[in-house]
């Protein structure tokens, strides 16, 4: 009886404890499931905010603004806050914000391009975007324009050819596995690589977006935790890629139509092929679409006005050729245009024929000729420049639209097969900030086996900024001493033509260190720089090569040196400016044996006067220009005679230093007594 008892009040103890411990529970379960649909509540709010702001941003944008490409214009007000956004983060965001994300652009390729036959089957590309507090609406515009590229119902896609090639077999399109019912073909991903940045609209709002405007499974965001620079955050992104090619963009590009496949065909062509779109200009003013500045030399064809069919008429009944040729009498033709003409009416009696006809500009005589563009050259100060094609590899390639070897790249834009990029050293991960890694690469591509190539098909416009819009780790120079890298691994002695520009980093411990980078160089068994010239880049002008002397041109008189004196522009006079203790670009010059008076890009040339050729006699004395170098040309001859005078071979005058710093050269009358003529060479067989 006892017992029971106990064990009763037991039971009703236990009881009590246990519907205590679960309203415990429960009361703990209902607070928290309360507590996560707050939580749900909460992040709808925010997503509701992001909705609202896009709504807004969306609700901003002008219908028909800057479509085609054209340059997009604001008045009044909204000017102002254009040119203010301009000046404070070197592209005109206020008017992107105003142009649709994903406006259309007018076709510059080669006509010839819509021709090509491209194989049905293709690698798959994964794109890489990395941005560091770029303009939302820009970057934006950009994940459109590559979006929109790949998709299936393209007007370039349907015309495709569905036979493949090499097997004859009609194939869907795609690369190999690809669902034949996705929307988009050839792409498999595309990864935003968030370099750190600070902006929040390029937070939650940007993955809203991509949530709810753009196709969700094809965009991955990678956020980095630290900022990196670009080398190393284009190497996450490429860490993360699954495609058989590596497609890299800044994040301020738009596509012309067809642009990502031409270099995906040439890579499957050719792996080994690095390959880089023609970029044309994005203005950063005003949005316009603009292909690289052509210049009149190149082709130039004809342009055409309203003709007169009366005197064709009167002219045709007074000939007696067996071909009757029209032309306007404003044209310019261009090399070997008459002989396919007559060569096809040989064959074909009734054929009426019209050449290309291509434009020159009314005012300005400039020829909009589309295929023309530059391929990459650099300097020895570690700078990428842009350079004509050379005429040697006009002649290689074998057409206007194949692809075109380029000794280097500008490094933004490009597109390589995954496996070969890890295999050829993907970049250097100790190079911080920006600048460095695209001379790296190019040279690495050349000297260790592989080509770097311009698919003159794909075209890809650039906004190019006329500053950086986000800081850089403070103090720190970062495309110094990236060069500085660069130049250690793969330059060998020329290596010394970087330091005489930057002796401030010659065996700087700030340069790290790049033992892994030459083993790499090792192992892959790459050439000489030595090589690279020889074969790849032989129209670079080498300062100490090939040359009289070289170095700066000093008047001991004055103590003034010839100086380029930072003056930009296609002709820029010569001048003097005291002579800088080390040597700076501006006052390098050397006197080739060739006798060109120059520096890496320009040569001195005397300034013709179309009023009266022979001015300069003893007066003010002729202007000496830099311009582009032109070795047929006599008037860019120049000698140092025994005296020490540089006289300008054609003229017979000499060079004469200006009075004061800053001033023009002039050339005048030789006089052996005169000191201003007088120049020293820092480095010739002389001295
Ligand atoms: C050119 C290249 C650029 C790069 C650079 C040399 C082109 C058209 N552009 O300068 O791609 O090769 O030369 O280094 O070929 N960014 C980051 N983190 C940073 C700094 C920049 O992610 O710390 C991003 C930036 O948002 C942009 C890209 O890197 O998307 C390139 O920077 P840029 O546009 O300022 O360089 P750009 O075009 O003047
Ligand atoms: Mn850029």
């Amino acid at each position: 009886m006892h017992l029971p008892l106990r064990k009763c009040y037991h039971v009703i103890k236990l009881g009590i404890v246990l519907v205590l411990i679960l309203t415990i529970l429960t009361l703990f379960e209902q607070w928290r499931g309360g507590k996560r649909s707050t939580r749900a509540q909460e992040l709808e709010m925010v997503q509701d905010e992001f909705e609202k702001q896009i709504l807004e941003d969306e609700a901003r944008i002008i219908p028909g603004l800057g479509e085609g490409g054209v340059a997009a214009h604001l008045v009044g007000e909204a000017k102002r806050l254009g040119e203010e956004s301009e000046k404070a983060l070197a592209i005109n965001v206020y008017l992107s914000d105003r142009i649709a994300y994903n406006r259309t652009l007018r076709d510059y390729r080669n006509p010839a391009c819509t021709r090509v036959l491209y194989d049905a089957e293709l690698p798959s590309a994964s794109v890489i975007i990395i941005f560091h507090n770029e303009p939302y609406s820009v970057v934006v515009r950009t994940i459109w324009s590559v979006v929109n590229s790949a998709r299936r119902d393209q007007p370039w896609y349907r015309h495709a050819n569905f036979v493949d090639r090499a097997s004859g077999k009609t194939m869907n399109l795609g690369y190999p596995g690809q669902d034949p019912t996705s929307p988009f073909v050839y792409l498999k991903e595309i990864i935003l690589v968030d370099d750190n940045s600070t902006l929040p609209e390029l937070k939650g709002k940007l993955s809203h977006y991509i949530r709810t405007r753009l196709p969700p499974d094809l965009i991955r965001v990678l956020r980095l935790p630290d900022r990196v620079g670009l080398t190393k955050a284009r190497l996450a992104g490429a860490r993360y890629a699954v495609g058989d090619v590596l497609v890299f963009l800044d994040a301020h590009c738009e596509g012309q139509p067809d642009w990502l496949r031409p270099m995906l065909q040439r890579i499957k062509d050719s792996p080994k092929s690095v390959v880089v779109p023609i970029i044309d200009v994005i203005e950063s003013g005003n949005f316009y679409y603009s292909v690289q500045d052509p210049e009149v030399f190149q082709v130039a064809r004809c342009f055409h006005r309203q003709g007169l069919m009366r005197a064709r008429m009167t002219g045709a009944r007074a000939a007696r050729g067996d071909v009757l040729i029209f032309l306007d009498a404003h044209c310019e033709a261009g090399a070997d245009w008459l002989r396919p003409l007559l060569q096809r009416i040989r064959h074909k009696r009734d054929a009426v024929l019209t050449p290309l006809i291509d434009v020159v500009d009314q005012t300005t005589f400039q020829l909009d000729a589309a295929e023309h563009f530059q391929v990459g050259g650099f300097t020895f100060m570690g700078h990428f420049t842009w350079i004509e094609v050379p005429e040697r590899e006009k002649k290689r390639r074998g057409s206007d639209i194949a692809p075109t070897w380029s000794p280097t790249m500008a490094g933004g834009l490009f597109a390589m097969n995954r496996a070969y990029y890890w295999e050829l050293g993907a970049y250097d991960e100790q190079m911080a900030g920006w600048g460095g890694e695209n001379l790296e690469m190019s040279f690495r591509i050349w000297q260790c086996g592989g080509t770097l190539e311009t698919i003159p098909c794909s075209r890809v416009g650039h906004v190019f900024r006329s500053f950086h819009p986000y800081g850089l780790p403070a103090h720190t120079d970062t495309h110094g001493i990236n060069t500085a890298r660069m130049a250690e691994v793969w330059m060998d002695d020329y290596a010394e033509l970087f330091y005489l520009h930057r002796p401030d980093l010659r065996n700087n411990p700030k340069i790290g260190d790049v033992t892994h980078r030459r083993i790499l160089r090792e192992k892959l068994q790459c050439k000489s720089f030595q090589w690279y010239l020889d074969h790849v880049y032989k129209e670079k002008f080498v300062p100490v090569r090939d040359v009289y002397g070289f170095g700066r041109f000093t008047n001991p008189s004055s103590g003034l040196c010839l100086d380029t004196l930072q003056r930009e522009g296609e002709a820029s006079p010569l001048g003097v400016y005291p002579c800088h203790d080390t040597l700076q670009a501006t006052q390098y010059l050397s006197l080739s044996l060739s006798g060109e008076l120059r520096d890496e890009e320009k040569c001195a040339e005397l300034q013709y006067s179309r009023r009266n050729p022979d001015e300069g006699g003893e007066g003010e004395g002729r202007k000496v220009l830099m311009v582009t170098c032109h070795e047929k040309d006599r008037g860019q001859k120049w000698r140092y005679l025994s005296s020490k005078q540089l006289q300008h071979v054609e003229s017979q005058l000499c060079l004469e230093a200006g009075p004061q710093p800053g001033a023009d050269v002039a050339a005048r009358p030789c006089r052996r007594d005169a000191p201003a003529q007088r120049w020293r060479i820092d480095y010739s067989e002389d001295n």
